[in-house]
């Protein structure tokens, strides 16, 4: 009685920095991609595929107001590339139409609405250290 037998599971407590006492946790980035709404799914796919964990937000762009998709990734600092390399391979770069608004005319001015070209690129990437990341 009293003492864990010898069979008893044994629960490791985590490691801990020996100056400030707080457990040693991977060094993780968070990925933020903005990417064309098309090329979301394959692009989570292709994530999901080699078992990196991803969440998909909607989101839609200041400039054009079109709808986008933001992806977060949470990943070790080692899988940043790796990463960023899915996101080059399954995302791509058009053009867009936009209307110009219409300036504000003085008489006798005229003005002809001609849609303008946008390039919108395969994706905008922003890689964000990360103070903490736990799953509970
Ligand atoms: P949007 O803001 O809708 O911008 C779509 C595309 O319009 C941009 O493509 C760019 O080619 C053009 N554009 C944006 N702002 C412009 C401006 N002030 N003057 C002229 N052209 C402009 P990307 O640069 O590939 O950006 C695609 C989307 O990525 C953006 O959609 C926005 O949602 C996001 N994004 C780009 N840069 C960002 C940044 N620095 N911070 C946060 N989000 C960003």
């Amino acid at each position: 009685m009293g003492g864990p037998g010898r069979d008893a599971p044994m629960i490791r407590a985590p490691r801990r920095d020996q100056r400030t006492a707080r457990p040693i946790l991977a060094r993780v980035k968070l990925v933020v991609a903005i990417v064309n709404p098309e090329d979301a799914g394959p692009l989570v796919d292709a994530l999901l595929e080699r078992e990196f964990r991803a969440t998909r937000l909607h989101s839609s762009g200041g400039f054009l107001k079109q709808t986008n998709a933001t992806v977060l990734l949470g990943v070790d600092d080692g899988a940043v590339e790796e990463v960023v390399g899915i996101i080059r391979e399954n995302c791509h770069s058009r053009t867009q139409l936009v209307n110009p608004m219409p300036p504000i005319l003085e008489p006798g001015e005229f003005f002809l609405p001609y849609p303008l070209e946008v390039e919108v690129g395969g994706a905008t990437v922003f890689v964000l250290p990360v103070e903490r990341f736990e799953r509970l």
